[in-house]
């Protein structure tokens, strides 16, 4: 039985141990040393060190991990790895504590009382297979097998979790991009055919529309613009209606009206143009669509998009001299999470656009197609396509998106419509859709209203608090992953193999989806082992012994790296309609969108209320590491950043409780009073607010972001537009000792 305490003896007990643990972190060199290294013993203990990639982000950065008489140690970056760097970042560090935390779902838990009342019963996994694989047969006899969403997050050991819904007979699978970047990622793919990278490294000029790299890390992304802004003094020009550390360590910082970024984009393309700054001879052999292009851009001025920015015109134009005078070595960054505004793939657009025609394609220093690495492939039994549609409708609805991923808020909104057909059964892994979608509200009612709910996870997730069956996986450090290939200007192989046994009743999620498909009658698909699978992807490396050479160094990586130039010779075809880059889209125009990006401004705020911004901090996941002890000595919980006018405005001083309302939600937490943000603005970190009592340092600390944000979406990729959203703010208490 998972042990349900009340709030308050549970919190204040944690927070002691979480101060305990504070004092000795202090005394130590490293963040969250200290315990270990005082507990050394004096005696030889066997020590080892493991490679193998971190799965706190999507980065993968590369680890050895240091294990002392059974018990990891320390983790530290492995320098081999050109992705990571050398760098392995606090959360990186932290998750240690992933293994070792007493809150885990330690054994297969099946519900024992109603709903997210947090009653469970503990089960052998032949239990809970058997009991959820009861629930999956019923649901495909009655419903058909599309009543039933298979939905996950990016993770080494995704695939098989998808394979199993697909083999079970589902269209419905649902993967995060949509809630992430799909709309950056369609907006490249329809101009360049191809997602690129940025090569920061060896950029003069880079210019950023609110990708926070300085704290939202990417690998190497965060590393190399570190490198080239500070140590070879590349020019940062950054965009945000926040004060970020990005912005502190940038040239240049524009608190920009939220959503007018495309205005910016576009008139420095009309300073560009206009004034013949292009690359004539770029444009003329490899690009499609100029002279609409030029035509198009001619109204938006630098003096107009001053009015829609706050930028001053001679900013804007004094920008895109030196952004055309420095290209190739010129970057427009396209950032990572554009789940933004409803308009965010037009934008993306323009900003490729305005890589386009300044020649940076495949240069040094400019936007660069990724370089890959052929890995093996195992092949197993293929099963028959599911017949159903797709529960959201993208055929219709987005018919340019990735249809591997779906459209999540398209698909909850058809569930809770029961249209075009019911669905009933929602299966999840490494995802947690009660914080991720906005409005929590609606996704509790998804979850209410199906017959059954299964979530794979490390940790009683808000998710998994709502569900029927809970399937604990192995932690990243217990378990063995398949091989994966992580494309870029300098792509690696990357391997996640055990560091120690599971210390619990847990199953990595290979092992899961087996148990599940042997009571489903579906295990020929998944007759393999994981290491079957790690021979078959390294056969294809092309070195000897490739797989003995990952476990001993953790990459793989691409000799000779980084190319450039090879898509731009004569005879290249971009896998565009036109096979060039597409400035001008026939296929958007066919779709019924705008072929070249038009300039839609964002609705405001109505007097007295405020757009409610999100972002990140360097020493938190998303909502997965805010119960983790150490991360969160940096960020105990989250406050409501407000500027003064607006905080003058409503009689809130910082430390002040305040009530936060949006027309689907009400939260309260703390004021902070700061300049660091816009006064039409607030912002509030993520991951806070849980549901989940298990979860103890995060349960009802703080406030839930995806209580207010209403649900809004891209209207070309589906992506969800979180920046939509408009609150008002009230004091409700006073500050502590005011
Ligand atoms: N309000 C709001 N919503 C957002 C965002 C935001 O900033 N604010 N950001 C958006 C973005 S960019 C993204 S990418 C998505 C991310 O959305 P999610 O993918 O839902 O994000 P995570 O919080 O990383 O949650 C993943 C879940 O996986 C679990 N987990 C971690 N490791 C493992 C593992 O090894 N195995 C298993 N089985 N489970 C594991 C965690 O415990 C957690 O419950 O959220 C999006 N939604
Ligand atoms: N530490 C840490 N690093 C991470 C992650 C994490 O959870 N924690 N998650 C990873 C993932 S999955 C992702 S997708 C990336 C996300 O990384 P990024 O793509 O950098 O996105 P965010 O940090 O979510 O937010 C972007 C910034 O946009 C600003 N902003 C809001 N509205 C506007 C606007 O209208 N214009 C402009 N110019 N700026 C605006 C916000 O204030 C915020 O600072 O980070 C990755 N790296
Ligand atoms: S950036 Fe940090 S959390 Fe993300 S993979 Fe790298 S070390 Fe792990
Ligand atoms: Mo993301």
């Amino acid at each position: 039985m998972e042990p349900v305490m009340s709030k308050a003896i549970t919190r204040r007990t944690f927070m002691n141990g979480a101060a305990t643990a504070a004092a000795a972190a202090a005394l130590a060199p490293q963040l969250g040393c200290a315990r270990f290294l005082r507990s050394k013993p004096a005696a030889a203990v066997e020590t080892r060190e493991v490679a193998t990639a971190c799965e706190v982000c999507p980065n993968k950065c590369a680890v050895m991990a240091v294990v002392e008489g059974g018990r990891i140690r320390k983790l530290n970056p492995n320098p081999a790895s050109p992705k990571s760097r050398g760098m392995l970042c606090a959360r990186g560090n932290a998750a240690v504590k992933a293994v070792y935390d007493p809150d885990r779902v330690k054994q297969p838990l099946i519900r024992a009382g109603a709903r997210g009342e947090g009653k469970w019963r503990t089960a052998t996994w032949d239990e809970a297979w058997d009991f959820a694989a009861k629930h999956l047969t019923e649901i495909k006899e009655k419903h058909g097998p599309e009543a039933v969403i298979w939905s996950s997050t990016e993770g080494f050991q995704e695939e098989f979790f998808k394979n199993l819904g697909l083999a079970y007979g589902s269209p419905n699978i649902l993967r995060h991009p949509t809630l992430c970047l799909a709309s950056v990622n369609l907006a490249y793919s329809m101009t360049f055919g191809t997602v690129p990278s940025f090569d920061l490294l060896n950029a003069d000029y880079v210019i950023m529309s609110g990708a926070n790299r300085f704290e939202s890390i990417i690998t190497p992304d965060t590393m190399d613009l570190i490198d080239s802004t500070m140590n070879r003094k590349a020019r940062l020009v950054y965009l945000d209606p926040r004060f970020t550390v990005t912005a502190s360590k940038a040239d240049e910082w524009y608190p920009i009206r939220p959503g007018t970024d495309m205005a910016f984009i576009l008139a420095m393309l009309n300073v560009i143009i206009g004034e013949e700054r292009y690359d004539k001879e770029f444009v003329a052999s490899a690009c499609h669509g100029f002279e609409e292009l030029r035509a198009h851009v001619q109204r938006f001025t630098p003096e107009w998009a001053a009015g829609e920015t706050e930028i001053p015109a001679a900013n804007i134009r004094r920008i895109a001299h030196e952004f055309a005078d420095a290209a190739p070595r010129a970057l427009y960054y396209a950032g990572r999470r554009s789940s933004w505004y409803s308009n965010d793939f037009q934008m993306r657009r323009a900003q490729a656009i305005l890589n386009a025609i300044v020649g940076n394609w495949d240069r040094e220093g400019g936007v660069v197609p990724n370089s890959k690495i052929a890995l093996g492939e195992y092949l197993y039994l293929p099963w028959d396509e599911p017949t159903a549609a797709r529960i959201d409708e993208m055929e219709e609805r987005f018919p340019l998106a990735a249809k591997g991923d779906g459209v999540f808020l398209q698909a909850r909104e058809n569930v809770l419509a029961g249209k075009p057909y019911p669905v009933k059964g929602w299966m999840v892994y490494k995802q947690d859709p009660m914080s991720a979608l906005p409005d929590r509200g609606r996704t509790q009612k998804m979850l209410e209203q199906m017959d059954f709910v299964a979530v794979i996870d490390t940790q009683m997730s808000d998710t998994a608090w709502f569900a029927d069956v809970v399937f604990p996986e192995s932690t990243y450090l217990e378990r063995t992953d398949p091989l994966h290939m992580l494309p870029g200007i300098w792509p690696v192989v990357a391997i996640r193999q055990q560091v120690v046994p599971p210390i619990h009743d847990t199953k990595p999620n290979l092992e899961i989806v087996q148990g599940l498909a042997k009571r489903l009658e579906l295990s020929d698909y998944f007759d393999y082992t994981i290491e079957q699978w790690l021979e078959e992807q390294a056969k294809e490396l092309p070195i000897p012994n490739a797989l003995e050479h990952l476990k001993r160094t953790g990459v793989y990586t691409a000799p000779g790296a980084p190319f450039y130039g090879s898509t731009r010779k004569p005879d290249h075809r971009f896998l565009t309609r036109s096979g060039k880059i597409e400035l001008f889209s026939e296929r958007l125009a066919e779709a019924g969108h705008d072929p070249l990006p038009a300039y839609t401004p964002p609705v405001q705020p109505p007097p007295g209320a405020f757009r409610l911004i999100l972002g990140r901090k360097a020493t938190h996941t998303h909502a997965n590491s805010t119960n983790n002890v150490w991360l969160a000595e940096f960020a105990p919980s989250n406050d409501l950043w407000l500027n003064p006018l607006a905080a003058d405005r409503l009689g809130v001083a910082s430390g002040d409780l305040v009530e936060v309302r949006s027309d689907v939600g009400v939260v309260r937490l703390k004021a902070r009073v700061t300049e660091e943000i816009r006064p039409d603005c607030v912002f509030m970190l993520h991951g806070f607010g849980k549901k989940s009592r298990t979860m103890r340092l995060a349960y009802d600390n703080g406030a839930c972001d995806a209580d207010v944000l209403v649900t809004a979406m891209d209207a070309v990729s589906g992506n969800a537009a979180f920046h939509e959203t408009f609150v008002r703010v009230a004091k409700v208490g006073e500050a502590a000792g005011a």
